[in-house]
């Protein structure tokens, strides 16, 4: 990439810290002669764009955007998207704009903020953008963000054509935010500049409100975002079997092999991954969250692959399988898997409209522990151990999560509504039991030593049941073999 030791960069363009090129606005650009700042300022065509049409879930965001006006009538909303993180110097990590933001507003951009301003019986919203630089005064190509530097913006007018809403500069905002007056409410973490604004306006407590609504407006899916679920696992899928086909060359090289192949599909047919990816070859599938990758896959030993493809609207699928290397499992590889893909069975079952979000935890929980008591890992009965959730050491984690925007969706909700709460159809989670069994565990026989098995799909809880996402991918231990068999040619 270009940057300040570009010899083509002009000298003058160095950010120092008494003067970043981001405020350098309107003129006065040492070093640039007054002939070429003149030319720069013309020459360009028009390139407005008339005939766009509004972005697919349009009209879903009007739908929950009204959900929120009637829960906070007569409060202004204040929902900025965040600003971009320097990474180093110049550079900055990726943006994914806060799921609230995009949620309600289908936009993703940074420093983007929505604003639902009481009218009348409801709200009218706002959505505050950065729009098109301007030619004249050099912010086109003499500004960090100017267009020239990273790439055309809508302008205003093409903004509310997508998005549906009417759209105003983002550079105002904060004056504007200091100078209202009546109760405001904004959702906090991501624009410190909003939140300075509105600083002595808002308390913790009643921005805590709005953030848990959204939070909760996110546990039941709509149509629009369950065909958006379903295509992040597609992709998911074709990732996986991406991984299979490559794992010779994982073999030769490490874990990363599996972690960059995957990655590939999720850029090229999404947005991201939704997650740091899991790549845990051997030992490392008893570390729960193994994302350095930096292991040896070896043939024998076990992969799990936990890993989701996040669509270009932010919805993630979560999947994991835990897969024979060289594509066989061995006898004890094969009781363990066999076991944990009882207990997936049995959760899944659980996930059923009027049933409490817990039901699918313990139905799992309980088939592992009878299958630890049965190994004689532990001692009986079995519902002593539950009792006391001896199971625990080698379980580890929660039986599952709700999915959506986030991979863990709505952690803002209250336990009434999630943990503590009732399954109703368009709720979206997953079910990925586990045995773990460390590698320094001396309380099990040593074969078990350094096994981890998990099994994770993604499911929707339906009218009359559920459905499996992730279906396209074999779970039974026969099924995985063969389908990796095929795979691997
Ligand atoms: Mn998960």
């Amino acid at each position: 990439m270009s940057d300040a030791l570009n010899p083509e960069t002009p000298e003058e363009l160095v950010e120092t810290e008494e003067e970043p090129i981001k405020q350098r606005k309107n003129g006065l650009y040492p070093g640039v002669s007054d002939e070429l700042a003149e030319n720069m300022k013309s020459g360009w065509a028009d390139t407005e764009l008339h005939d766009l049409q509004p972005v697919p879930q349009a009209k879903h965001t009007a739908a929950r955007r009204a959900a929120l006006s009637a829960r906070f009538p007569g409060e202004r909303l204040v929902i900025p998207a965040g600003n971009l993180k320097t990474r180093s110097n110049d550079t900055e990590y990726a943006f994914r704009a806060s799921v609230e933001y995009a949620y309600l507003s289908g936009n993703q951009t940074e420093d983007g903020v929505l604003v639902m301003e009481p009218a009348g019986e409801g709200h009218k919203t706002t959505i505050y953008l950065l729009p098109r630089s301007d030619r004249e005064n050099g912010e086109f190509w003499l500004d960090g963000q100017g267009e020239l530097w990273v790439g055309r913006r809508n302008s205003l007018t093409e903004a509310e054509r997508l998005y549906g809403v009417p759209a105003s500069d983002v550079r105002e905002l904060a004056d504007a935010l200091r100078e209202a007056t009546g109760p405001v409410r904004v959702v906090r973490g991501y624009d410190a500049g909003i939140e300075a604004a509105l600083a002595d306006k808002v308390t913790a407590e009643r921005d805590e409100e709005l953030r848990v609504f959204l939070s909760e407006a996110r546990l039941v899916k709509d149509e629009f975002e369950v065909g958006e679920m379903q295509k992040a696992v597609d992709s998911t899928v074709r990732g996986f079997e991406d991984v299979v086909k490559v794992l010779d060359k994982a073999e030769a090289t490490s874990e990363r092999y599996i972690e960059g192949t995957f990655f590939l599909r999720a850029r090229v047919e999404g947005n991201d991954i939704g997650y740091g990816s899991i790549c845990a070859a051997g030992p490392h599938a008893t570390t729960l969250h193994w994302v350095r990758n930096d292991g040896a896959v070896r043939s024998g030993e076990l992969l799990l692959l936990d890993a989701g493809v996040e669509t270009h609207t932010y919805y993630t699928a979560d999947v994991t399988r835990t897969l024979p290397i060289n594509g066989r499992f061995d006898e004890l590889q094969k009781k363990i898997y066999d076991a944990v893909y009882e207990a997936q069975e049995a959760g899944i079952a659980a996930v059923q409209p009027g049933g409490k979000f817990r039901d699918f935890h313990d139905a799992s929980q309980r088939v592992l522990a009878e299958k630890l008591v049965e190994w004689g890992l532990v001692e009986g009965p079995v519902e002593r151990v539950l009792e006391l959730g001896l199971q625990r050491r080698w379980t580890l984690h929660g039986t599952g999560h709700m999915l959506g925007m986030d991979v863990h969706d709505c952690a803002a909700a209250r336990r009434e509504t999630y943990v503590d709460g009732t399954l109703e159809p368009g709720m979206c989670l997953t079910v990925e039991p586990g045995l773990y069994f460390q590698a320094d565990d001396i309380t099990v026989p040593e074969e078990y030593r350094g096994i981890g098995v998990r099994i994770e799909d993604d499911i929707l809880v339906t009218e009359d049941g559920n459905r499996n996402l992730s279906a396209a991918l074999p779970r039974r231990s026969d099924e995985v073999e063969l389908w990796m068999a095929k795979l691997k040619g």
